[in-house]
C-alpha cells in the first residue's frame, strides 16, 4: 500500500486500535513473571519488546519470551522482575549493611506515544494513559524514561542484583542498560548475566488450558485450510495457488498468518523437505507434500499431508504413505509421559519415539537395492510447538503432561520420486494419554482419496 494512502486511512481512523488477538487471562502473565522471578535467585529480569519496522512495512510480530511473560503486543516496551528477597542482618566483617526484605516487584516500561510515528504504525498506549496498569494487568507501568533511574536504584539497595541480572542472550537494549548501570555504581563493566530464555524454557513448554484453547484453534483453522487445498489440488494446478489457498483459508479462518511458509511440493520437490518455492505445476502420477498451518492469536499449528495429484495413490506411493503413517502412529502407541523422548539423531535410545518410528520403518519397507528404509528418514521426529512453531526445548529431555509436540515421520526417495511426511500436532493430557490435535483431518490413504474426491 502507498505510504501517504496508509497514513492518510489511520487518520481517518483517528481511534486506538483495539488489539485483535485473543489472549490468556491478563492474571495467567502475572503467574508467569512470578514463577519466573522464582528462578532468579534473587536476581532481576531484564526483557525488551521486538522493535517495529516503521517504513518498509516489513511483518511485525513481538519477541516470544516478552510475549509469553507480557502478553504485551505492541513494540518498543521493556519489563523488569525483581525476585522477593530475604532480610540481611548486618555483618561488620564483610561491611554489609542491614536489608529488610524485599517483596516481589513487576514493571511495565512503555516507550513514550510518537503522534507522528502513530500516523504510520496507529495509536499506542503509554505509561500517562489513563487506566494503563489495569489494561496491561501490570502491578506498575513506567515510562521508559525512567528505566535507567529504576534500574539504578534496584542494584544500589543491593548489589548482588547486579551479579544476578537475568537478559535475551544477544539483547543489545540490555547490554546497554546494564553497562550503564554498572557505570552508575562506579564500575567499569556489568558483569555476565544470566540467559533469561532458558529460564522460560521449561515454563513456556508446560501449556494451561487457555493456550491449549489456542493452539486447538491454530489446529482447527490449519485443519480447514489442509481440507480445502485437498479439494483443490488436481493435475494442472500450481502449487503456488495451493499455497494462496492455504493462506486464504487460515486467514478466513481467523489465524493472524501463517506459522511458517506453506511448503507445497510436487513430484521430485516432495523429496526436498523445506521446499518453498512453490514454483512447479503438478502433474498426475506424483505426489504432493503440504506441510502448511497458521497461527491464531500467537499460537502455532503445523500440518503436513501428503496426497496423490491425480486423486489415486499408486501401489508403491501407498506402500511409503503406509509406512509413515504406520510410523507416526507406532511412535505414537509407544508414548509414556516423563519417559518418551521426541528427537534422536542417531536413532538409539530406547526411550526415544524416533527410534520406535526408525525400528517400524526399517522393519517394514525397502528402497529399489533391497535396502531397509530408515537411511531415507532424514530429519528429526518431532519439535515442540507454541508460541514459536519450533517452542524452544531440550531434546535430550523426555516430554510430559502439558506439552505440545508434532509427531512427524518422512520418507524422502529422490530416486523414485516419492516423498511422503505426515504431521500431527499431540498434546499430553493431564493424565499422561496423548490426544491429537489434528484427528479431525484424514490420515489413512483411503481417507485422503476420498476428500480429494469431494
Ligand atoms: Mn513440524
Amino acid at each position: 500500500m502507498n505510504i501517504r494512502w496508509f497514513a492518510a486511512l489511520v487518520v481517518l481512523a483517528g481511534v486506538v486500535p483495539a488489539c485483535a488477538l485473543e489472549s490468556v487471562p491478563k492474571a495467567e502473565y502475572h503467574e508467569r513473571r512470578v514463577a519466573l522471578a522464582g528462578k532468579l535467585k534473587g536476581g532481576v529480569a531484564v526483557l525488551f519488546a521486538a522493535e517495529q519496522p516503521l517504513v518498509d512495512f516489513m511483518p511485525y510480530r513481538q519477541d516470544e519470551d516478552f510475549y509469553y511473560l507480557t502478553g504485551w503486543t505492541e513494540p518498543g516496551a521493556a519489563v523488569v522482575i525483581v525476585a522477593a528477597t530475604d532480610a540481611v542482618a548486618a555483618d561488620a566483617a564483610t561491611a554489609t549493611a542491614a536489608r529488610p526484605a524485599q517483596p516481589y516487584r513487576e514493571i511495565l516500561f512503555l516507550p513514550t506515544r510518537n503522534e507522528r510515528v502513530e500516523k504510520f504504525t496507529g495509536a499506542k498506549m503509554d505509561a500517562t494513559t489513563p487506566g494503563a496498569a489495569a489494561t496491561a494487568g501490570f502491578d506498575e507501568v513506567q515510562p521508559m524514561t525512567a528505566m535507567p533511574g529504576v534500574l539504578n536504584a534496584l542494584v544500589a539497595s543491593d548489589r548482588e542484583r547486579l551479579r544476578k541480572m537475568a537478559v535475551e542472550p544477544g539483547s543489545a537494549p540490555a547490554q546497554a542498560l546494564l553497562g550503564f548501570t554498572a557505570t552508575t555504581l562506579g564500575l567499569d563493566a556489568a558483569p555476565p548475566t544470566v540467559n533469561v530464555a532458558e529460564l522460560v524454557v521449561p515454563l513456556r513448554a508446560v501449556k494451561s488450558e487457555a493456550e491449549l484453547a489456542l493452539l486447538k484453534k491454530a489446529s482447527d483453522a490449519s485443519i480447514a485450510a489442509q481440507m480445502a487445498e485437498m479439494k483443490a489440488v488436481r493435475p494442472g494446478v500450481k502449487e503456488r495457488k495451493v499455497a494462496g489457498l492455504i493462506t486464504e483459508t487460515l486467514m478466513d479462518e481467523g489465524c493472524e498468518r501463517v506459522s511458517y511458509a506453506p511448503i507445497v511440493g510436487s513430484g521430485a520437490n516432495a523429496t526436498t523437505l523445506h521446499y518453498s518455492d512453490n514454483s512447479a505445476v503438478m502433474q498426475a502420477g506424483d505426489v504432493v507434500v503440504i506441510d502448511a498451518a497458521g497461527e491464531y492469536s500467537m499460537y502455532a499449528s503445523d500440518i503436513t499431508r501428503t496426497l496423490p495429484v491425480n486423486g489415486k495413490f499408486t501401489a508403491r506411493q501407498r506402500e511409503i504413505y503406509d509406512l509413515v503413517l504406520g510410523a507416526q502412529r507406532a511412535a505414537a502407541a509407544a508414548f509414556v509421559a516423563g519417559k518418551s523422548k521426541i528427537n534422536d539423531p542417531l536413532h538409539k535410545e530406547p526411550d526415544s519415539l524416533d527410534q520406535v518410528a526408525f525400528a517400524y520403518i526399517n522393519a517394514h519397507g525397502k528402497d529399489l537395492h533391497g535396502q531397509p528404509l530408515g537411511q531415507y528418514m532424514v530429519h528429526g521426529l518431532g519439535h515442540l510447538v507454541g508460541i514459536d512453531v519450533h517452542d524452544p526445548w531440550d531434546y535430550t529431555k523426555p516430554l510430559d503432561k502439558g506439552m505440545v509436540f508434532t509427531i512427524e515421520p518422512g520418507i524422502y526417495l529422490p530416486e523414485e520420486k516419492i516423498g511422503v511426511r505426515i504431521e500431527d500436532v499431540f498434546y499430553v493430557d493431564a493424565d499422561g494419554k496423548l490426544v491429537d490435535l489434528i484427528a479431525a483431518l484424514p490420515h489413512e490413504a483411503a481417507e485422503i482419496e476420498a476428500a480429494m474426491r469431494h
